[in-house]
């Protein structure tokens, strides 16, 4: 099995570190590049999206949600399926606001390497006000046990979020949100997340 990801990619981030999570080292990582008109992996992933799991039969899928469920049930027990009982629709909700956030800031951060003349300055300011809104209600609510367990899907989609500043400086998550700084500086250095750091070099 191969998994194509890019090193800049937040998704492709969330897959890598759920897969060292699940333990799944034998899947291979094939480090590849997006928006390449003649790249051989459109043949077999016609929507060009990474992060991108291909099976040894020649069959895969996209979706970071998919990948993530699939690798889940690859390896018993679940880890990332939303629990039953009472969390289960906060715990939607929280991934549901996580994925949001995550989204908004791919927006913005496929924005601004754009040309400069072909950046609008109007998705630009949607996005960093979406961004500060959804990062305000998250540092109100990142005491809570929520936050303190193993990588969920929620907290997974919240780093990857929150780690998009390496690439996007002007999203400053960061003043004035001290229980987000704690709680993000505590999962980096999960040897998951620390781990699916792209190599020098790729
Ligand atoms: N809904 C997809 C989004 C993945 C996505 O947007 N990937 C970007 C990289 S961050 C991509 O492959 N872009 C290439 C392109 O747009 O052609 C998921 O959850 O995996």
């Amino acid at each position: 099995m191969r998994l194509y990801v890019t090193p800049t990619s937040p998704y492709a981030r969330l897959a890598m570190i759920a897969r060292l999570e699940k333990g799944l080292d034998e899947i291979e990582l094939v480090w590849t590049r997006t928006r390449v008109p003649d790249d051989p992996m459109l043949v077999f992933n016609p929507s060009g999206r990474i992060p991108y799991l291909r099976l040894d039969d020649g069959t895969g899928f996209e979706d970071t949600d998919v990948i993530v469920d699939y690798m889940d049930a690859l390896a018993p027990p679940l880890r990332f399926a939303p629990p039953e009982g009472e969390d289960r629709w906060p715990h939607r909700a929280r991934r549901a606001m996580a994925r949001s956030l995550l989204d908004g800031v791919a927006v913005w951060a496929r924005e601004i390497v754009r040309p400069e003349t072909e950046r609008s300055p109007g998705i630009i300011e949607h996005e960093r006000r979406r961004a500060a809104r959804l990062a305000d209600r998250f540092e109100a609510g990142i005491g809570s046990p929520a936050y303190r367990g193993p990588l969920d899907m929620p907290q997974l989609f919240l780093f990857c979020a929150l780690d998009v500043e390496r690439r996007l400086p002007d999203f400053d998550w960061r003043t004035g949100r001290p229980g987000l700084v704690a709680w993000h500086a505590r999962v980096a250095a999960m040897p998951s997340v620390e781990g699916s750091l792209p190599p020098a070099g790729v």
